[in-house]
């Protein structure tokens, strides 16, 4: 029985990643430095996953920005607008990722898309009939070659073709009914001299992400993956045909019949589909390769559990049929536990971190083999002895939250009028102008307030020092606010590091990480929180500042919080109960918080959901009971204020159709939503749906820092306009502000007060 890991974290143990590329955007370091820098942690990754015992050392998933867009970069599936505006290929990588205004280049990023479930997010590749794949490099063999130069044999890691092209979107170019997947047959010859390459250069193993397997989209596409790999196979290394995130269901049928030399599967999320894959893989010489680790959680594996899964696979296909794996790539939790010095002894042996999980995929390897080396025995033990204390632990629980969330009823999910009648109450109320215009919540973040924050972990300023700064930084933000002239203002969020982090550090129930990072996407990395225990509020959270911003301004403000299923799909949740009660409990403990919000003078409240979409099963049979109860945390957490207060709510995308139900269901009377990148498209969603409540698609992308024109707001107003009712509209960038600096801030704000300012006159 082997071992393997299927990708590593990519961000370097002390974030070396984001600071060399960040370096480089602003012109600190040149590309060859670049290039070094990155090399470096690449290495150290190899090598410290090799020195854990692991057999398969992955290679080529390291990325600077996103792996898709680096198969996008290099398969030449670049848009015409980043052609031909003379940067150089990393420049053109770059742009695609994150946009270019400078030196009179000026082009938007490429639309991001969360990868799956998950909070990373990819760059979109833009396909058409016109798409001209060619390998211009082979990012696969370069790293495969770096890596045994520092002495580490890998198994490199490629997206698949199908998976690649079914990620991707048809560009704008592209005639109406393109499907994607359409172009195939012209992108095999790609892959085969991609893969034949890696075989030249003495790869005897390749790994192939297919993680579209697991959606139902796939129970198409036998023809595709069929034909794909009946080419690929006679030149390419074995291939390991992953899936992982779900289960491979009905898709089973024809994947077991590939002519791959293995198959991985996902035996955390689906630990159902072992025994039919097993019996599907048997008949053949298929290696089986169990993801028992969870590449998606930071809790130990229970090695007893996993054990009795492994030794089910032995048993039925051999020794030299077994690889432990993890369950997916790494990319999803942090590097390493040794970074945390604030965690407790006793936290920091529940978790296990990205290295600690390349060790537990040796270790039970090992044990599958029938190693009786004392290390490995040792290991078992002290695993043992760790997954026991965890579960004494998991029994004391906080009878007074699980009482009160057993307490809930149906009343509690409802607002007291519908929509019709408080939209009545809320204008007379708040009094805004139509088309009003307002903020998705954050302001930048700058250095000096990232700086007071780390001050005051420090030690170096008091808090009472800290709260005066604090208080500056919203008085400048509502000054600021007035002097653009948007119309309902808000604090700006200069007290918070991450929504969701923030509040994961004031409720009962987390605790949360020094050094735990995660790449969101590109540059940026979040913090999830962890929940280990029940969750409840120890008093209010946000009313101080909300409250403190609303007396500096006779404009109203709205109160900011994250919504109870964001909090959990963005934290590291507790694995021993479900992900409903975490849910419940978190809703419960907001609701608190927005009632005495309403109770500090605050009339609009802001709960923001960005992650519930991503958070939908991968497979359409488990949506309902998903939406059931993430729908219903959301209503508990936001229905317990008066008519008069308006709700709002935010999602950070655009892909509405499918769920539109559910997101009408939440009964927010205003939402915001993404919509600048997506050309509109969502907007007849909301028309066929006869969206009732008010709704601010966003007016420009906020990713970026190119500064939209206010003639380009213009057009977009009038584009929502034409499908919209303009009583329904509120006018705002399509997310919060906090990675952008005050100059394109203010640039780009004061042109959407001017085009809302055109609106109302026009549209009277
Ligand atoms: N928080 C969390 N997840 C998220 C978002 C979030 N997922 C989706 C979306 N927002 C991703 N966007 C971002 C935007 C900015 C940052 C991270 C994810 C960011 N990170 C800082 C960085 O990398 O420099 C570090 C954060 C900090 O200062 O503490 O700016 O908002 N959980
Ligand atoms: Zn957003």
């Amino acid at each position: 029985v082997s071992s393997s890991v299927l990708g590593f974290p990519r961000i370097g143990a002390n974030r070396e990643v984001k600071k060399a590329v960040e370096a480089y955007w602003a012109g600190k370091l040149t590309a060859d430095e670049l290039t070094k820098a990155a090399l470096e942690v690449k290495k150290t990754s190899w090598t410290s996953v090799k020195s854990k015992g692991v057999d398969f050392v992955p290679s080529g998933e390291f990325s600077l920005y996103d792996h898709v867009l680096d198969h996008s970069a290099a398969f030449n599936v670049v848009p015409k607008r980043y052609v031909g505006q003379g940067l150089s290929p990393l420049d053109v990588y770059f742009a695609m990722g994150r946009g270019r205004q400078a030196d009179g280049v000026d082009v938007p990023a490429s639309e991001m898309k969360k990868w799956f479930d998950s909070n990373y997010h990819y760059v979109v590749p833009e396909l058409s009939e016109e798409t001209d794949f060619k390998l211009l490099f082979n990012k696969a063999v370069e790293e495969f070659k770096e890596a045994k130069d520092a002495g580490v044999t890998t198994r490199p890691v490629v997206l698949g073709p199908v998976s690649f092209l079914v990620l991707g979107k048809a560009s704008k170019d592209a005639k109406p009914g393109f499907q994607p997947v359409s172009l195939l047959p012209k992108l095999i010859p790609v892959y085969k001299n991609l893969l034949g390459d890696l075989k030249a250069a003495g790869a005897e193993w390749v790994q192939v992400d297919e993680p579209i397997l697991v959606q139902d989209k796939s129970a198409t596409l036998e023809k595709e993956f069929t034909s794909a790999y009946e080419e690929l196979v006679p030149v390419a290394p074995k291939i390991m045909l992953t899936t992982y995130f779900s289960r491979l269901d009905s898709n089973l049928t024809y994947v077991a019949k590939l002519p791959v030399a293995g198959l991985h599967i996902d035996l955390d999320r689906a630990p159902g589909q072992l025994d039919e894959v097993i019996a599907a893989v048997k008949p053949n010489n298929t290696v089986l390769s169990l993801g028992l680790v969870s590449g998606r959680n930071i809790w130990k594996t229970d090695f007893e559990a996993a054990l009795k899964l492994g030794q089910k696979a032995v048993d039925a296909l051999g020794q030299d049929r077994v690889v432990v794996a993890t369950s997916s790539s790494l990319l999803h939790t942090p590097v390493t536990l040794a970074s945390e010095n604030k965690l407790t002894a006793e936290q920091k042996d529940w978790f296990s971190f990205a290295l600690e999980k390349a060790s537990e995929v040796a270790v039970l390897a090992a044990a599958l083999s029938g190693s009786t080396d004392a290390a490995v025995t040792s290991a078992l033990e002290a695993n043992k002895t760790s997954i026991a204390k965890r579960r004494e632990f998991e029994s004391t629980s906080d009878d007074s939250v699980r009482k009160r969330v057993a307490a809930i009823t149906p009343d509690m999910l409802d607002r007291k009028s519908p929509f019709a009648v408080r939209k009545e109450i809320q204008a007379k109320h708040l009094n805004l102008p139509k088309f009003p215009t307002t903020t998705i919540g954050s302001f930048p973040q700058t250095k000096e307030i990232r700086q007071a924050r780390a001050k005051l972990g420090k030690g170096e300023i008091t808090k009472e020092q800290y709260e005066e700064f604090i208080k500056k930084e919203i008085e400048a933000v509502v000054r600021f606010q007035e002097k653009v002239g948007l119309d309902l203002l808000v604090h700006g969020e200069p007290e918070r590091n991450d929504m969701v982090q923030y509040f994961g550090e004031l409720l009962h129930g987390f605790v949360f990480t020094q050094n735990a990072w995660v790449q969101s996407y590109g540059s940026r990395y979040v913090r999830p929180p962890i929940i280990v225990s029940d969750v409840s509020r120890s008093g209010p959270m946000t009313v101080q500042w909300s409250s403190y911003a609303q007396s500096l301004t006779k404009k109203p403000m709205k109160g900011m919080l994250t919504g109870p299923v964001t909090i959990l799909n963005w934290s590291f949740p507790r694995a021993d109960i479900s992900r409903e009660l975490q849910s419940k409990q978190l809703a419960l403990a907001l609701r608190d918080e927005v009632v005495d919000l309403e109770k500090g003078g605050i009339q609009a409240i802001q709960v923001d959901e960005p992650a519930i979409r991503e958070g939908l099963p991968l497979r359409r049979a488990d949506w309902d009971a998903y939406l059931t109860w993430a729908v219903d945390s959301f209503k508990l957490a936001t229905a317990g204020v008066t008519d008069q207060l308006q709700t709002h709510s935010h999602f950070c995308y655009s892909d509405f159709d499918d769920i539109f139900p559910s997101i009408q269901r939440l009964d927010a009377d205003v939402i915001s939503i993404e919509a600048s990148k997506s050309d509109m498209k969502l907007l007849n969603t909301f028309k066929h749906y006869g969206y009732s409540n008010q709704i601010g698609p966003g007016v420009y992308d906020i990713h970026s820092p190119r500064v939209p024109g206010e003639q380009e707001i213009k057009d977009r107003l009038k584009s929502m306009l034409d499908i919209l009712p303009d009583s329904l509209l509120f006018v705002n960038p399509d997310c919060g502000l906090k990675t952008r600096g005050w100059t394109e801030t203010e640039a780009s704000l004061t042109n959407v007060v001017a085009a809302a300012r055109w609106a109302r006159q026009n549209y009277a």
